[in-house]
């Protein structure tokens, strides 16, 4: 088994449909281990998108990402990872799989529902992001 980070982004919490798309990954397999809500901060999103710092759509994502409250979870599977990832469907909604997170609730490229940890060192990173060693002791 192993973990990785799902962010149910601030579209998908506002129009309230974080109960469907965790009642959706828990049809697909996925154990929670940690869930919590919260909002982050410019500094926060900045630091989380950090890759993406450079991009033209990098101001307009962190905006988005600090303009409500987010879901965020550890999700435990074998090869929690790419399954995880398959699950959600590509970035663009419009390009996403049928029965994917995506294809079935996000809005558009920017607005899409939810994020996903894209490597197991990614993972462990991005769940420290959001929990502490405590939060996960039960695990
Ligand atoms: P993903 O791994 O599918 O979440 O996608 P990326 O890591 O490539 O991009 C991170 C986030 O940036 C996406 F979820 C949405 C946003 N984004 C845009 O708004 N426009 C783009 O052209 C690409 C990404």
């Amino acid at each position: 088994m192993s973990l990785t980070l799902a962010i149910v982004k601030p579209d998908a919490v506002a129009s309230k449909k974080t109960g469907a798309i965790v009642a959706h990954l828990e049809r697909e397999g996925f154990t929670i281990r940690a869930l919590r809500m919260t909002r982050l901060n410019r500094g926060q999103a900045e630091s989380f998108y950090g890759v993406h710092r450079e991009r033209p759509f990098f101001q307009s994502l962190v905006s988005f990402m600090t303009s409500g409250p987010v879901a965020a979870m550890v999700l435990e599977a074998d090869d929690a990872v790419p399954r995880l990832r398959e699950a959600i469907g590509a970035t663009d909604p419009a390009e996403a799989a049928p029965d994917t997170v995506r294809a079935l609730f996000a809005e558009s490229k920017e607005r899409n529902a939810i994020h996903a940890s894209d490597s197991d060192e990614n993972a462990e990173i991005e769940i420290g992001f959001f929990f502490s060693t405590s939060d996960l002791l039960a695990l």
